[in-house]
Order: C-alpha cells, then sequence, then structure tokens
C-alpha cells in the first residue's frame, strides 16, 4: 500500500559552473527505478491543472525544470502537497498515488521520468476507482 510518505523529494546531482549548470539523471543511480520513458509538460495555459489520476504500477520522477507549480498528492487517506521549483529536486511517485498538478507559473516546464512505456491500460481516471485501488491493494496486505 504506497502513501504520500513515500512521495519524497530526491537531491539531484548538480555540477555548477560559471558558464551554467547541469543535473545528470541516471535512472537506477539517481532515482529508484530503470528509465523507460521521458516527457515534458509545457506550455500550459494559465489556470489549467494536469494529472487528475492514478497509476497501476507506473513510478515516475518529476522535476520542475522551468519555473514552479504544485503538485498535490492523495493516497486516499491523505492529502499533500508539494511546490516544485527548482531544478535540482525530483518528486518521486510510486504506483497508487491520485495527483493534480496545478498553480502553473508562466512558462514552467515539467520533466517527467518514468518506469514504464505509455500503456493507457495503467491509468485509472476517475477518483472512486482509485479508493476501490487501494482497498483492494490494502487488503492484500492483510
Ligand atoms: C502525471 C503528469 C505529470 C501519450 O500518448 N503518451 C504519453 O507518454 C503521455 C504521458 C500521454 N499521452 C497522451 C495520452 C492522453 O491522450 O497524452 C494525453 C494526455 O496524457 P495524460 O492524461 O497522461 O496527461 P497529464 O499531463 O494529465 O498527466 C501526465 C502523466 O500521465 C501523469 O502521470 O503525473 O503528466
Amino acid at each position: 500500500m504506497t502513501t504520500v510518505e513515500e512521495c519524497r523529494l530526491l537531491d539531484l546531482p548538480t555540477i555548477v559552473r560559471a558558464e551554467g549548470n547541469i543535473t545528470p539523471i541516471e535512472g537506477g543511480k539517481h532515482v529508484p527505478f530503470e528509465i523507460a520513458r521521458v516527457y515534458y509538460l509545457y506550455d500550459v495555459p494559465g489556470g489549467a491543472s494536469r494529472g487528475g489520476h492514478a497509476h497501476k504500477q507506473l513510478q515516475q520522477l518529476l522535476v520542475s525544470v522551468m519555473g514552479s507549480f504544485d503538485v498535490v498528492l492523495d493516497d486516499g487517506f491523505t492529502r499533500k502537497t508539494v511546490r516544485l521549483d527548482r531544478a535540482y529536486y525530483g518528486l518521486y511517485l510510486p504506483n497508487l498515488i491520485w495527483r493534480e498538478l496545478e498553480n502553473f507559473s508562466s512558462g514552467a516546464i515539467c520533466i517527467v521520468l518514468a518506469s514504464e512505456p505509455y500503456e493507457e491500460s495503467d491509468y485509472i481516471r476517475e477518483y472512486a476507482d482509485f479508493i476501490q485501488h487501494k482497498k483492494s491493494a490494502a487488503e492484500m496486505v492483510r
């Protein structure tokens, strides 16, 4: 049973130079999974929100490489909001966490590293279904 407590901010490496910085991310080393997919959210209009779903298996690392936004996390019991506004912090999300991304600043860019290729059947897009999945997962560990 995954919880919002497991959604943690990871310190990413930074190589700082007078001419600009680099943050490298390696699968299995800087993130706790092998990276199967990378995608990014950009040109998000003011007031828009993204997410509004959970994933059955997918693990992710979210990084705000430009600007800022809030990630609202929900494990069916507890809700927590994490603001991402630094390119050297990554928010690790295990599977079965409901998430909503909101309050994007103008020009914000969110890079997502994902543990699996895109698969629509991995999505849980209805909150009631998500709660049902959490109950089933809890019963399996009992
Ligand atoms: C999350 C936030 C941060 C694809 O065809 N391939 C892909 O790899 C992705 C991510 C999306 N799509 C298609 C599927 C949908 O028709 O793009 C459309 C929107 O996708 P989605 O509902 O995933 O978009 P977001 O921005 O609401 O959510 C995504 C992640 O899926 C989600 O897990 O945390 O970015």
